[in-house]
């Protein structure tokens, strides 16, 4: 297993569009396990492969406490969503510091596969919503601070450039 680099907004590769996997087979497990152990050590409660710049539809998310409970979905698609909304603040590992409220449904439910191969339907609400829905932006190459307005964008790409130029 590998703690893999995380792109930084606003990094143009993280507009890469995923494509879905064709087969899921021990590169993708192994994909799989690299970016859970990235999502602990950073410490986050998702990653989309977008993020470590592989653009292929694959998602880990753990939303419990213990951090002890690793969903993953691999060509997730959004079957339902409620028609009910909720802001909730946001946070991204590709734009560290920023946090930000996003409207989004409170519910869904998303059919993906598993790490085996099979198919499989869960209903979220929560957090757990939040971010999956989060999570399936970046395989769509869309990152949070895209829903805010083109100011508060251009003042976080500032704030990110100058941040770089302090770890420079
Ligand atoms: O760690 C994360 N926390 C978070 C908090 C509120 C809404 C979404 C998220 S996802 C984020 C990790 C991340 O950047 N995933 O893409
Ligand atoms: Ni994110």
């Amino acid at each position: 297993m590998a703690v893999l680099d995380i792109l930084r907004y606003p990094d143009a590769r993280l507009h890469t569009v995923a494509r879905p996997v064709a087969v899921v087979d021990d590169r993708i497990r192994r994909l799989v396990a690299d970016m859970a152990e990235t999502m602990y050590a950073a410490p986050g409660i998702g990653l989309a492969a977008t993020q470590v710049d592989v653009h292929e539809r694959v998602i880990v998310i753990d939303t419990s406490e213990a951090k002890d409970h690793l969903l993953v979905f691999i060509n997730p698609e959004i079957v339902s969503s409620s028609a009910e909304k909720k802001a909730c603040e946001e946070g991204c590992l590709s734009v560290p510091g920023i946090y930000d409220e996003v409207e989004r449904p409170e519910r869904v439910r998303v059919r993906a596969l598993d790490v085996r191969g099979e198919p499989f339907e869960m209903d979220a609400e929560g957090l757990l919503a939040v971010c999956l829905q989060h999570e399936m932006d970046h395989l769509q190459g869309k990152v949070f601070v895209q829903y805010l307005s083109r100011l508060k964008q251009s003042r976080i790409k500032s704030k990110m450039a100058k941040l770089d130029r302090q770890v420079a």
